[in-house]
């Protein structure tokens, strides 16, 4: 593998860049949402001065809301010989995408992450990882089409031994949490994981798509009681009327979101930052 760029010198502008392309990806959703405030209240209502006393409410409100999300720990714990992180989800939440970006994200980091192809119902769930590897520069461990789920997990994690590689990302099939037998499978994966490192899995992260909404809140409850969690990542904020999705989430259950992934190129993953995220939100001088 080729040494990754020297994350120092380029994360800042980045980060910066990545909470820009946010705002803006909001901006389409936000347009909608003024255009009706704008029907409700009549023009007249909506002079500069509305907006300021709007958004310095807003603001008040946030700094409490602020507060709250700060006091949540979003570090991803990548402590371990290897560190597991364990990838889990409905049927099209982002999850393969997401594990690609963030392949590509530690990399940036120094990381040298290595990536398990436990989705294994069908051929082409094992190629679009495959093709995520080549993009992230970080290499696959996959088994034919049909084989364990564990089997594979515990492949890779030797595989990550032999190879110094850290963390090992998992990439499962995706599940509707109504179906306990697949939760039984989840399971198996972690006992396997277990016997290799009673610590392991580090991390298991539920992948929800931004556009579900109040469902999601389900999802994770159930996933959660499966599984546990350790965390949330939220994809396709991007065009999403609904990015502010991640307060009720945060608000009703005790998983914190730690990523959020904004459109399907590998740049559009980042660790998720409440003050950007707050900011990006209350930025209304585009919208009016
Ligand atoms: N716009 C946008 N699209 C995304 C994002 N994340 C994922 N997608 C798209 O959502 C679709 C599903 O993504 P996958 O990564 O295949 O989802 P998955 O959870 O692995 O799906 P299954 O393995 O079938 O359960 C793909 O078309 C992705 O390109 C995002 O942050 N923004
Ligand atoms: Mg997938």
């Amino acid at each position: 593998m080729n040494a990754p760029p020297d994350p120092q010198d380029r994360a800042p502008a980045e980060r910066q860049g990545f909470w820009k392309r946010f705002s803006n990806s909001l901006d389409a959703g936000r347009q909608a949402y003024v255009a009706d405030l704008k029907e409700v209240f009549g023009r007249a209502a909506l002079d500069a001065a509305f907006w300021d006393d709007l958004e310095a409410t807003l603001i008040a409100a946030d700094k409490d809301l602020a507060a709250q999300m700060d006091a949540r720990s979003r570090d991803l714990n990548l402590e371990g010989a290897p560190a597991v992180v364990l990838v889990v989800g409905v049927n099209g939440s982002g999850k393969t995408t997401t594990i690609g970006k963030l392949a590509h994200l530690l990399r940036r980091e120094g990381r040298r992450p290595l990536l398990a192809a436990a989705d294994t119902y069908r051929a082409a769930a094992i190629e679009q990882l495959r093709l995520w590897g080549q993009r992230a520069q970080v290499d696959v461990i996959a088994h034919q089409p049909g084989s364990d789920p564990g089997a594979i997990a515990f492949d890779a994690v030797q595989a990550a031994r032999a190879r110094g590689a850290n963390p090992v990302i998992i990439d499962t099939a995706g599940r509707l949490h109504t179906r306990t037998d697949l939760m039984e499978e989840l399971r198996k994966v972690r006992r396997v994981l277990q016997r290799l490192d009673p610590q392991s899995p580090q991390e298991v992260l539920a992948v929800l798509d931004a556009h579900v909404g109040q469902n999601s809140a389900q999802q994770v409850k159930v996933f959660q009681e499966a599984i546990g969690l350790t965390g949330l990542a939220v994809t396709k904020m991007d065009g999403s009327a609904r990015a502010g999705v991640v307060l009720s989430i945060e608000a009703e259950l005790s998983v914190p979101v730690k990523l959020v992934g904004i459109g399907e190129g590998l740049d559009d993953l980042n660790r998720f930052d409440p003050g950007e995220y707050l900011d990006a939100l209350l930025r209304m001088e585009e919208a009016t």
